[in-house]
């Protein structure tokens, strides 16, 4: 699991080179972004199972098909299950803006995913637009939370809808 700071160590040491410009600025703007980071995964924190609630309704709202007898979240086993998979997308997302870096998204979340939701008929355009949702309510939660300048907050959940959506090759 890496790292805004560790990524760029590594991709430096592989070269054997010392911080050059570009690395400097990368590293600047890390760690001057780094009280905000960590004061919108406060906000995220304090109010995750709202967040993860909201943004359920709002997609059953808008594909009611999903939670009727033939939808993939239909039975309380399966809501619940989808629930949790959002749980898990705003945790790892909240890990993913303090690192500055994806890649625990990457390792702990979706490799593999896309198999295991094609093999239970998990349908992944539904997925993807649940995950939008959330991170639109994010913004507002960390916005109301005074934090400006918050635009690293999209990151991590356009990195879980990319890797969600990227076709087979
Ligand atoms: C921490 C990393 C991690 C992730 C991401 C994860 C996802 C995950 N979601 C699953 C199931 C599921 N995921 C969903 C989700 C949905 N169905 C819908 O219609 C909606 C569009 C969507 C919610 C937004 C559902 C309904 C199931 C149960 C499917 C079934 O058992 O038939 C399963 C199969 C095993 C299980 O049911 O627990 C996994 C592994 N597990 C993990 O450990």
């Amino acid at each position: 699991m890496r790292d805004a700071v560790t990524t760029l160590i590594k991709n430096y040491d592989v070269a054997g080179r010392y911080f050059d410009r570009n690395a400097i600025d990368s590293l600047k703007s890390y760690f001057e972004s780094g009280t905000a980071r960590v004061q919108a995964a406060a906000a995220i924190n304090s109010n995750a199972a709202a967040i993860v609630k909201q943004a359920g309704s709002k997609l059953f709202e808008e594909l009611p098909e999903l939670i009727r007898p033939g939808g993939n979240a239909y039975t309380t086993r399966r809501y619940a299950a989808c629930l949790r998979d959002m749980d898990y997308y705003l945790r790892y997302a909240t890990y993913a803006l303090v690192a500055g870096n994806t890649n625990v998204l990457d390792e702990r979340v979706l490799q593999g995913l896309r198999e295991t939701y094609n093999s239970l008929g998990v349908p992944i355009g539904p997925t993807v637009r649940g995950v939008q949702i959330m991170k639109d309510i994010v913004k507002e939660q960390v916005a109301a939370a005074g934090v400006t300048n918050a635009a690293f907050v999209e990151e991590p959940f356009d990195h879980i809808t990319r890797e969600l959506s990227e076709q087979d090759v």
